[in-house]
């Protein structure tokens, strides 16, 4: 007879960036200076999508929209270390993550104002249709990666999802499947802290969202998701991982959700104004700006020049969405089947 220990877990933190804008060097990834100033470029891009899209909501010209800020760094940190040969599987609140794996920014808001076209991934893009019910897409990625893993495709598969999503049924399977089978695929989970009004502490009771992933064989890692550079160096060595063989990472970006659910939410009602108050000093842009500061990165004239380069982006992705023709409705048909079914030909005649 014996009693022994048959497993003990160790889940690590990953910090760099400091909220002053200081790092540390020991753990700071390999980063050139122009790899930097395309993260800030990109987060100030994503910011400025981001509220002009609450702005578009307001004035009736796209549907309900769901909000990112916040949790840019989380986004755009991810997918600076991927490659374009990776495939993303992103859910709803992923529009950081859209534009910075080079989705026209026209294309976004054209599926917000429920444009069908603004979900026809262009050929070069690795970018799986986005997910509106919560986590049904982590078993697609885990799917995914072991398709890739069986032809010697040496790519890695990321799923992206929130905190409400390690709570469904396909969270286990996904996890499980890609445990079981070392499946080349980075999971992403952005704990903002929030699913709707359900707060983190009424969805699961483990101390840490990281710390499931042992449940299933492999190695999760909570990373500062407000600090790019831990979520870009956690990101890396997963998707370094998984390409070489060794099987899946959880990497939970614990980070805030700084705005509404969606604009059809008021936060106001569930949660203290004194909780927003606390975490508007992580702000992930302005630490980074920080650190570009420090660094001689970041001059008042590159921040205007980037600011306006990003609102004359932003400005032409919305002219070109706007004026753009509505499409047939059979082009919704025939992008999304292959082969028409009897019920789609019908329904094609009778348009
Ligand atoms: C299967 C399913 N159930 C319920 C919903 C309604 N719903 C939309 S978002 C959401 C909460 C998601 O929270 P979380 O996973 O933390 O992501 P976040 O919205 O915070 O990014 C719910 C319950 C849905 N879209 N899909
Ligand atoms: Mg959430």
């Amino acid at each position: 007879m014996s009693e022994e220990t048959v497993e003990s877990i160790n889940v690590k933190r990953l910090a760099i960036l400091d909220e002053k804008g200081e790092v540390d060097i020991s753990l700071m990834p390999d980063l050139s200076d122009e790899q930097i100033r395309k993260m800030y470029e990109l987060l100030v891009l994503a910011r400025i999508f981001d509220e002009r899209a609450l702005y578009m909501q307001r004035e009736g010209r796209i549907g309900t929209y769901a909000p990112i800020l916040g949790q840019e760094a989380s986004q755009i940190g991810s997918v600076c270390a991927l490659e374009k040969s990776d495939w993303i599987f992103p859910s709803f609140r992923e529009s950081g993550v859209l534009i910075a794996a080079g989705f026209p920014i026209h294309m976004v808001f054209q599926y917000w104002a429920g444009d069908e076209r603004g979900l026809m991934t262009p050929p070069d893009l690795n970018v799986f249709p986005i997910s509106i019910p919560v986590g049904t897409h982590i078993p697609h990625a885990a799917g995914a990666a072991f398709a890739a893993k069986y032809k010697g495709d040496r790519i890695a598969a990321v799923a992206y999802f929130g905190d409400g999503g390690t709570s469904k049924g396909d969270f286990h399977e996904g996890f499980n499947i890609a445990g079981v089978f070392k499946c080349p695929v980075v999971f992403i989970c952005q704990n903002n802290q929030w699913a709707i009004s359900v707060p983190r502490g009424r969805q699961s009771a483990s101390k840490t969202l990281a710390q499931k992933a042992y449940a299933y064989g492999f190695d999760g890692i909570q990373v500062d998701g407000n600090d790019i550079f831990a979520v870009y160096k956690a990101t890396k060595d997963a998707a370094e991982k998984a390409k070489k063989g060794d099987g899946p990472t959880f990497i939970e970006c614990f980070t805030y959700r700084m705005s509404h659910h969606t604009t059809a939410d008021d936060a106001t009602r569930y949660r203290k104004a004194e909780e927003l108050e606390t975490w508007k000093p992580r702000d992930p842009l302005l630490r980074l700006k920080l650190y570009m500061g420090k660094k001689g990165l970041w001059t008042e004239q590159y921040g205007t020049e980037t600011e306006a380069k990003s609102r004359k982006a932003v400005d032409d992705a919305v002219k070109t969405a706007e004026s753009m023709k509505p499409s047939a409705p059979a082009d919704m048909i025939s992008y999304t089947a292959e082969e028409l079914s009897p019920r789609q030909k019908k329904e094609l005649q009778e348009l």
